[in-house]
């Protein structure tokens, strides 16, 4: 299995980051492939926990060449911040390659990011504030900073100024703040070069040697389906592909080249910021999972929209990204639940949709139809195989596997690198 891609089917926080080390010691390469430090992914090795954002998770395994894609916005000072605390604790970080054509994330976008917000009031995306947003509209406009361009003091300058150009304008005329000075960005930059010049080279390049030699490759997305520019609820999105199809227009490997999708589905549903969720909680068991599930953000410390499982999503999530596997996540978390609801199709002003409607407007109006399966109260966080888990929890996962789309082949059930029931 050569290539595989890894990605979130609902809206993040699935627990991609885990799933990913799990794959760890088969993987030769681990590839980030979109978004930047919006990304929180928690790893929990023993003792020790890991809450990763701009790196990829893979980087955590020994051996293994963690690569920073083309599709990714980087921002350096981030990057190095990482870098260090990693290296502090024993991790080694020296094989890191970072794509020529990664976009940088910069002190206009993080600011811009902040006050476009602010401005929208009511009609807020709830970012991170990490300058996502606005370095991707750099990119799209064609007035971005490129890694590359760093090695090039006279091209750098030229397209800070470029950039600055209509931002300064916006910055001091419309948000009344102050403008950004050319100086101050270019000589930010520029610090970083000296470090940065060993990292970063040609990432599709490299990618396509190692698979040309049979090793793995293991490209782990960002953010989720759900949340992706084009198929997820836009607006209310982050700003690049996290379907399977942004990691070969985001690392540069042709979709032939893939063998295997996975997708990470948790066993109820989360998001972060605004934005529709049909089967949100805002009862005592919304708290329920929000305690149960510890759902807190791993970059922004948000406390994160809860609800039950959603089997249309799962359904879209495994067609947009040609789901071979998923692995269902957190099933701890709902022991203690004597009947557990899971929306099976959509009701909206009376018309019942089995699929996810394509109209905005429709899914703002959608309210789940659920079907509830019997709960259990054993602790399921040892069992190791499937026939350890509870009858009730067995059924609970062989119907969600025939209402999502695609097999499940693994099942989380705690947090700990070894918490897992694995399938296939
Ligand atoms: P942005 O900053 O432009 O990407 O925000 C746009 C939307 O995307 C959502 N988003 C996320 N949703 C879930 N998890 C994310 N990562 C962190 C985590 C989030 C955190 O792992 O917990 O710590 O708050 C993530 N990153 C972006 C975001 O909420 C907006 O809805
Ligand atoms: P990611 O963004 O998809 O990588 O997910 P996050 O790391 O942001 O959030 C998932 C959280 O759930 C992390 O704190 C994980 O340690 C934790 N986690 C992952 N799998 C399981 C599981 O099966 N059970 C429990 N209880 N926690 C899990
Ligand atoms: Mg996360």
């Amino acid at each position: 299995m050569p290539a595989i891609v890894l990605v979130g089917a609902q809206w993040g926080d699935e627990g991609k980051g885990k799933a990913t080390d799990l794959l760890g010691p088969r993987l030769d390469y681990v590839v980030k492939f979109n978004g930047g430090n919006n990304a929180g992914h928690t790893v929990v090795v023993g003792d020790e926990k890991y809450a990763l954002h701009l790196l990829p998770s893979g980087i955590l395994t020994p051996g293994v060449t963690p690569v920073i894609a083309n599709g990714v916005v980087v921002d350096i000072e981030v990057l190095f911040e990482e870098l260090e605390a990693l290296s502090s604790r024993g991790v080694d970080v020296s094989r890191l390659r970072i794509s020529a054509n990664a976009h940088v994330i910069t002190q206009y976008h993080r600011t811009l990011d902040k006050v476009t917000e602010r401005f929208l009031g009511k009609r807020q995306i709830g970012t991170t504030g990490r300058g996502i947003g606005p370095t991707y509209a750099d990119k799209i406009n064609r007035v971005g900073i490129r890694m590359q361009d760093l090695f090039d003091e006279n091209i750098l300058r030229q397209k800070v100024e470029g950039a600055l150009d209509q931002k300064n304008h916006l910055l001091v005329k419309v948000y009344n703040r102050r403008a950004i000075g050319v100086d101050e960005i270019v000589d930010e930059l520029l610090a970083y070069v000296d470090r940065l010049r060993p990292m970063v080279t040609d990432t599709a390049l490299l990618l396509h040697q190692a698979l040309g030699r049979g090793e793995t490759v293991l490209f782990e997305g960002g953010q989720a389906t759900m949340l992706d520019v084009d198929h997820g609820t836009y607006p209310f999105v982050t700003s690049s592909n996290a379907t399977s199809g942004g990691a070969v227009t985001g690392s540069g490997i042709a979709p032939n080249q893939i063998d295997r999708v996975i997708a990470v589905v948790k066993a109820y549903t989360t998001r972060v910021g605004a934005g529709p969720f049909p089967t949100e909680l805002f009862d005592e068991w919304g708290d329920f999972l929000t305690e149960q599930g510890h759902e807190f953000g791993t970059t922004t410390g948000r406390k994160r929209r809860t609800g039950w499982y959603d089997a249309p999503i799962a359904r879209y999530a495994s067609r947009i990204n040609g789901v071979t596997d998923f692995v269902l996540t957190k099933l701890d978390v709902l022991t203690g639940i004597e009947r557990i609801p899971v929306a099976v199709a959509y009701d909206v002003d009376g018309q019942r949709f089995d699929e996810l409607p394509v109209s905005q407007t429709d899914f703002h109006h959608a309210k789940p139809i659920y079907e509830e399966f019997p709960g259990w109260t054993e602790d399921i966080t040892a069992a190791r195989e499937f026939e350890d888990l509870p009858a009730n929890a067995q059924a609970y996962v062989r119907e969600l596997e025939a209402m999502s789309g695609s097999r499940i082949s693994a099942i989380g059930v705690g947090a700990g690198r070894d918490a897992i029931v694995q399938l296939h």
